[in-house]
Order: structure tokens, then sequence, then C-alpha cells
């Protein structure tokens, strides 16, 4: 079965906008850490894969913390032709923040880092911007987002793949109509599309 898999920092709300999107209730928490192996959940006739979170958790060394993002990685690559589309979801209020902070350090945040790993395996990526339910300049802030990952602003250039949401209120924009999009787009079965292009 293909797959949607929900990738990001802990803490973010990953497991928050899957119970949001499926009404499916997944084990979500406060603090960091609480999803800690891929949890598959039925989505139509997909799966959706709730991925553990990277960077700082609750009560984790931090050599425990590198081995989860390790498998982390190592799973993505081995499913990586059956991921069909990627939900990378961040904390509004914190991702610019972060991002220069590695930045100025000289080093390669790891949500880039990982953004540009999906699109290495040819994985389609939908970023989710969460909590924006704490946001109050919400152009600027997905302004300094788009950038951040590398899409020139404004932002509204890119509604394709950012998608501002607000996970705990129930919010999620057009969130569900994107993942559909894409879905559908790459369902297009090889002898179909090999018709529709002669
Ligand atoms: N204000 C606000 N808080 C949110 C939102 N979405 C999630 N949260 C909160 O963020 C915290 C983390 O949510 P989770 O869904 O467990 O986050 P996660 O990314 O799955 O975390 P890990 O499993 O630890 O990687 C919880 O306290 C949520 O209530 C949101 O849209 N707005
Ligand atoms: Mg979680």
């Amino acid at each position: 079965m293909k797959e949607i898999i929900f990738v990001g920092r802990s803490n973010v709300g990953k497991s928050t906008l899957i119970r949001a999107l499926t009404g499916i209730k997944v084990p979500v928490g406060k603090l960091p850490g609480v999803t800690r192996k891929p949890l598959h959940l039925p989505y139509q006739k997909f799966q959706i894969t709730d991925m553990p979170g990277f960077g700082y958790m609750s009560k984790v060394t931090k050599q425990g913390q590198e081995a989860i993002k390790d498998n982390i990685v190592h799973y993505i690559e081995q499913n990586s032709t059956n991921i069909q589309l990627a939900v990378m979801v961040l904390n509004a209020t914190s991702f610019v923040e972060i991002v220069d902070r590695w930045t100025q350090r000289n080093e390669i945040p790891v949500e880039v880092e990982l953004f540009e790993f999906l699109h290495e395996l040819d994985i389609q990526v939908i970023v989710a911007a969460n909590k924006m339910d704490k946001i109050k300049e919400i152009d600027e802030t997905l302004n300094g987002i788009a950038q951040r990952l590398g899409m020139t602003p404004p932002w509204k250039q890119w509604i394709d793949t950012i998608v501002p949401v607000s996970a705990k209120k129930g919010k999620i924009g057009i969130l569900k109509e994107l993942i559909q999009k894409n879905l559908e787009r790459k369902d297009i079965h090889p002898q179909v599309l090999s018709t529709l292009i002669k």
C-alpha cells in the first residue's frame, strides 16, 4: 500500500495534524518525543505513517536522539519507492529562529537537510506550517519560512507546497485537497498515462 509520511522535528504537531486529518486518536503530548517509532494508519486506499520527530526529546539522551534521527533517515531510504508523499510539518512560531541559529553556526539546519533529502529521493513534499493560531504576522512568517526552504517569497507563489495550518484547532486549510491532488497525480496508471501523452 502506498504511503504518506508525516515528518518533522519533535513536538511540531505531526500527530495532532494526523488526528485532525483522519479523526484517528493517535497519541499526542506536550513533551517532545511522544511518537517513538513509525505508526501506520489507514487513509483511503493509502497508509499514513506518523514518524517520530528528530531533535530534542524529553528524557532521551543526545545519543538516543541521534539514533532516532538515523532510524528516520533509514526508514525513508528503505521505503522511498513506496512513499508517495511527505508532509513536512514545522512549528511556524520557531522555525525561522531555529534555522537561522544553525546557519549562523555554519551548520545545515536538519529540517533544510530533510527537505533536500526528500527531493533527492524524488518524494513530493508538502510543507505544513503548523501552530498558526499563535502567529500574528501571517504573511511575514510564511515568507520567512518559504525563503529558508529555498522558495523565493512571496509564499503565495508556493501554495501548492506550503500550507498554513492549526492542527490543534482542527484548521487544516487546504491540506486535505493538496494531499488529494498529489495522490491523484501520481496515481495515474502508466498505461493510461501513455495514452494521454499520445
Ligand atoms: N498552539 C498549538 N499547539 C499545537 C498545535 N498542534 C499541536 N500542538 C501542540 O503541540 C504539542 C505536540 O503535539 P504532537 O502532535 O504530539 O507533536 P509531534 O510532532 O507528533 O511530536 P513527537 O511525536 O514528540 O515528535 C501538543 O501539546 C499539541 O497540543 C497547533 O496547531 N497550535
Ligand atoms: Mg507524534
